[in-house]
């Protein structure tokens, strides 16, 4: 059977119409991976959602085929976001796709990944750098989309939380119902809405059993949530998650309550600490903020945490991809060595 994408697959549990038109890159259908490595360190069994591998490289896809299909199906021209990255490749991809609609978006100077620069800029999206951080470019996006003819995409739009939660339903199609636990990252706090929304309608429509308790990772110098306040300077080497104040954030602390779960932070060193474990001992390859959920669970298990839950499963969504930033892996590993074209220094650099 081919695979069409989440709002075909998912139609009966998503607010489409027969007149909607579906603007889609066949997305979703994502793996998810058994990690033997980590199943070994955490003690429970451990699967990795790798949303990197959406059409664009990250989760936003989900939202993104919601949000364009329905601005188009309402006769809107143009989109707007702000964006840390992800969201505006994504964005710029599908107003592409749509054929018909133009794309703007704010991302913060200096702190986007060059990939994702390099999606919207491809894709002819029309990129203004401001000089500030995520939070003021999406108060100035909110601003100009309530008094312009532009429709807003970032996941404040309904729509967009709708077409993420088809990543929970995916979880439970392929496991037989929903993990024990579920570890996200945490940034403007729309994915962690989305998958509780999700596991709770599963529930409800009698495809899946249990609820998971939600367990949210913000990086230690971007951590609104854990520290009950707006961080005005969110600094973290995981630019995809440098937010100090984020819209879904009720959203997410109800998530975090109603599931049992918990929202911590981790430091930079064990994002990038779990960033490389994921790739040497996984084989994924993912972006700094993407090992949040991977550093969050080995936190939880150093501290006890799972002691009494042996065996039982934790999904841990990996939002983006790992080319989506090639240079913090660059900077993070030993540098290729050069050396002569002949037999004898090959060879000697391999310890032959
Ligand atoms: C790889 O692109 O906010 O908590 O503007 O790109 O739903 O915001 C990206 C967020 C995690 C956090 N991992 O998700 C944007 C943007 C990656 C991300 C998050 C983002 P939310």
């Amino acid at each position: 059977m081919s695979w069409n994408g989440i709002i075909d697959h998912y139609r009966d549990l998503l607010p489409i119409s027969s007149k909607t038109p579906i603007v889609s890159l066949n997305e979703g259908n994502t793996p998810l991976i058994f990690s033997q490595d980590l199943t070994k360190t955490i003690g429970l069994d451990v699967y990795l959602k790798y949303e990197g591998l959406n059409p664009t490289g990250s989760f936003k896809d989900r939202g993104m085929t919601m949000a364009i299909s329905k601005a188009k199906e309402k006769g809107a021209t143009i989109v707007m976001c702000a964006s840390t990255g992800n969201t505006s490749a994504s964005a710029a991809a599908y107003a592409a796709r749509s054929g018909s609609l133009r794309c703007i978006v704010l991302i913060p100077e200096g702190n986007i990944a060059l990939g994702k620069l390099a999606q919207a800029m491809i894709h002819q999206a029309k990129v203004i750098a401001v000089r500030g951080n995520f939070d003021e470019a999406l108060t100035l996006v909110k601003e100009i989309t309530k008094k312009y003819p532009v429709e807003l995409v970032n996941s404040i739009n309904p729509f967009r939380i709708e077409g993420q939660k088809t990543a929970a339903f995916e979880i439970c199609d392929v496991l037989g119902d929903a993990p024990e636990f579920h570890a996200i990252p945490v940034g403007n706090a729309g994915n962690i809405t989305a998958y509780w929304k999700g596991y709770k309608e599963y529930q409800e429509s009698g495809r899946s059993k249990r609820l998971p308790k939600m367990l949210g990772f913000q990086a230690a110098g971007a951590a609104p949530i854990v520290l009950g306040r707006v961080v005005e300077k969110p600094e973290t080497i995981a630019t995809a998650i440098r937010i100090g104040n984020p819209a879904s954030w009720k959203a997410a602390v109800a998530a975090r309550d109603e599931s049992g779960g918990l929202i911590d932070s981790i430091t930079d060193e064990d994002i990038i600490a779990a960033y490389k474990i994921l790739a040497q001992g996984s084989g994924v390859f993912v972006e700094p903020a993407s090992a949040a959920s991977v550093a969050g669970i080995i936190q939880l298990s150093k501290n006890r945490y799972f002691q009494s839950h042996q065996r039982k499963k934790i999904v841990c969504t990996l939002t983006g991809h790992g080319l989506k930033d090639p240079n913090t892996a660059i900077k993070n590993v030993a540098q290729p060595l050069t050396v002569d074209a002949d037999m004898k220094s090959v060879l000697r650099e391999i310890g032959f």
